[in-house]
């Protein structure tokens, strides 16, 4: 990421310069595709499960249920996979349960597969809240912290030792979150017997949103060849016509063979090619990727097949879809492909009725319709990395994305920084080839009046800038004194503010004075443009009130349009976008301030419009006519 000036001299330095994204991590994550050199096999469906309901919850493990088919060491009961498992059954101790599940399933592995010294079968869990393990036929082949990424274990040695026996698969999911965990929790024990029984504990978090848990993403068994390609990362840039394709390819398991890359464009015309492991691809009349809205063709995306080579045969290919664009930020614009971009977009949640964060393919595609219907061009991943398969709509159809790696966090040990730089880069190594995510959100309103704020901030930004140079990194606050912080570090300010709602309730007249002066004050001490991360109204659907109050569809409607204003104001200036808070309603913790969950959506959690939908609606479609055309240069 750069700050444009003249664009030529800096494209020219761009192909002088070093590889801009620098991963320290071992090992790539690529997204599993099938080809002709490999096979995907999903396991979704239904697995067996068992909640450890013992006083430490540590039955499972003093028992060893890995070692044998878990219905042979309890009672289960079926569970879908994916899906969070709180909301699958009529029982409000599993809905509410702090601790370790267990899941297991037997999996038929096809007979090549193991006959085939030269296959590697890979085990992938797309994610699973929050620690997991992992065993294959009793042995563990891996361990994960982190709820919202993906990780993977090599199976193939272990499924050769007993070719003849199905392969099981125990997987044991804590969700429990401590000052370790990312995001933090406490567990609190009541002592008191006269209130409590004994060993009654409770789970204190600081964020908004319902501790979802369990296997959240598909689990597969894919294969690679043995000496295999790992890993790609490109960059890309353009002049004039002609686009630049930067990349990078590693390969694993053996003697790097020859690698060919060969670029296609979407119709799958050959358009450019190369050999080796790292170059420069040149496209001629580049077709760039555009956002939503930006352009009668968004999300333009090229084919990078990658083949690797040994004694001429093929012997390995995967091809990578990705989109040539640039992102630049100035101190009044956010540029892509050169252009001003202002975001209309949405805040959202992976949140739905009885799956919970389960992936669900008709409720993203149904997001995604909903999302166009409303002229949506761009949303942050509040609070959490969001499934790949997301982003790989986004890129095609030219949604943008602010990618944000954690919730509120406000403990800043070492302990927590090394785990958060860990995770940073695991976000990176996964998203770092989306052409749809043109920034980074390394956490949400941090509490940042903690004296090691300041250091774990720097630490953080400067990690993450050093991880890609080629995206701008923000955190989202809500307070300027956290941003104080942070603030020196981000290239752009994103600010949540809810005048009118959590201060001087119900005076939206209000809402104008305080929110141009916000945006002054914020402007003045950074310079830095400035999104509208958050902003909104809980609203009860059908509860109606003219004039307006609290908790109404009007009243959610009266605060918006008085946001609107001001934005309309600060536009041509330095305001460079809004998102609203939330997209749909959707599930928190039990509380006094949330009624069956947080009410802020503009559609309800099973996606009907409240009447917010239909001003949002109206205003996205005027913004994209007034901000969204190719402006001349
Ligand atoms: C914001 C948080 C978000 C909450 C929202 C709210 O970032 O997670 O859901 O407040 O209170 O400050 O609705």
């Amino acid at each position: 990421m750069s700050v444009p000036g003249s664009f030529a001299v800096l494209r020219l330095l761009w192909l002088l310069s070093v590889f801009g994204t620098v991963l320290p991590l071992d090992g790539g994550m690529l997204f599993p595709r099938e080809s002709s050199f490999r096979e995907v096999k999903e396991l979704n469906g239904l697995w067996d499960f068992r909640a450890d309901g013992s006083p430490n919850r540590n039955e499972g493990f003093e028992k060893a249920w890995h070692k044998r088919q878990l219905a042979e060491t309890g009672p289960v009961i079926e569970m879908p996979v994916p899906a969070s498992y709180n909301d699958i059954t009529q029982d409000p101790t599993l809905r509410d349960f702090i601790g370790w599940v267990w899941y297991d399933r037997e999996v038929a592995v096809p007979a090549r597969w193991i006959s085939d010294q030269g296959t590697r079968v890979v085990l992938r869990v797309g994610s699973a809240h929050y620690y997991s393990i992992v065993w294959v036929n009793g042995e563990k082949v891996t361990e994960h912290e982190g709820g919202h990424l993906p990780f993977e274990a090599e199976i193939s040695s272990l499924i050769r030792r007993e070719p003849m026996k199905p392969c099981r698969i125990t997987i044991a999911v804590n969700n429990t979150l401590t000052l370790e965990t990312l995001p933090p929790g406490t567990i609190q024990y009541m002592n008191d017997s006269s209130r409590y029984p004994d060993g009654f504990f409770v789970q204190n978090m600081d964020f908004d949103f319902f501790n979802y848990a369990g296997i959240h993403r598909p689990v597969l068994l894919y294969t690679t060849p043995k000496v295999y390609v790992d890993d790609i990362t490109v960059e890309t840039n353009f002049m004039d016509n002609t686009g630049l394709i930067r990349y990078k390819v590693s390969v694993q398991g053996g003697f790097s063979n020859t690698l060919n890359i060969t670029l296609m464009d979407k119709d799958g015309h050959f358009v450019a090619s190369s050999n080796g492991s790292s170059g420069v691809l040149r496209v001629v009349d580049v077709k760039l990727w555009w956002p939503y809205l930006m352009h009668e063709n968004p999300g333009y995306l090229y084919s990078m097949k990658v083949r690797q080579h040994a004694h001429r045969h093929v012997r390995d290919e995967y091809t990578l879809p990705l989109g040539i664009r640039t992102v630049n930020v100035t101190n009044t614009q956010f540029l892509i492909n050169n252009k001003p971009f202002y975001f209309h977009g949405v805040n959202k949640h992976e949140d739905a009725d009885i799956r919970g964060r389960g992936f669900d393919w008709p409720l993203i595609v149904k997001d995604f319709n909903l999302m166009k219907w409303l002229g949506v061009n761009s949303f942050r991943t509040s609070h959490y990395p969001y499934a790949e398969e997301i982003l790989q709509m986004c890129d095609r159809h030219g949604i943008v994305l602010i990618d944000e790696l954690l919730p509120h966090i406000s403990v800043f040990g070492n302990a927590s920084l090394s785990h958060h730089l860990v995770v940073m880069d695991e976000l990176v190594r996964r998203d770092k080839n989306h052409p749809s995510v043109v920034m980074w959100s390394v956490a949400n309103e941090p509490a940042s009046e903690m004296p090691p704020a300041e250091f774990y901030f720097k630490t953080l930004i400067e990690h993450t800038k050093a991880l890609d140079q080629t995206r701008p990194v923000t955190y989202v606050t809500i307070a300027e004194a956290d941003m104080d912080k942070g603030g020196p570090y981000v290239d752009v300010v994103c600010v949540n503010s809810y005048f009118a709602w959590y201060f001087d309730q119900g005076r939206l007249d209000i809402v104008p004075l305080q929110l141009s002066t916000h945006f002054e004050n914020w402007y003045r001490k950074y310079q830095r443009p400035i999104i509208q991360s958050e902003y909104g109204a809980d609203a009860v659907p059908g509860l109606h009130m003219d004039p307006p109050m609290m908790f109404t569809e009007e009243y959610q409607n009266a605060l918006l349009q008085s946001y609107h204003d001001v934005f309309d104001q600060k536009r041509n200036q330095y305001f460079i976008g809004e998102l609203i808070w939330n997209f749909a309603d959707f599930m928190t913790a039990q509380g006094i301030y949330r009624v069956v969950g947080n009410k802020k959506g503009i559609f309800t959690r099973q996606r009907q419009p409240k009447a917010a939908a239909f001003l949002l609606r109206k205003r996205y479609w005027r913004l994209a006519n007034e901000t969204g055309r190719l402006l001349p240069d």
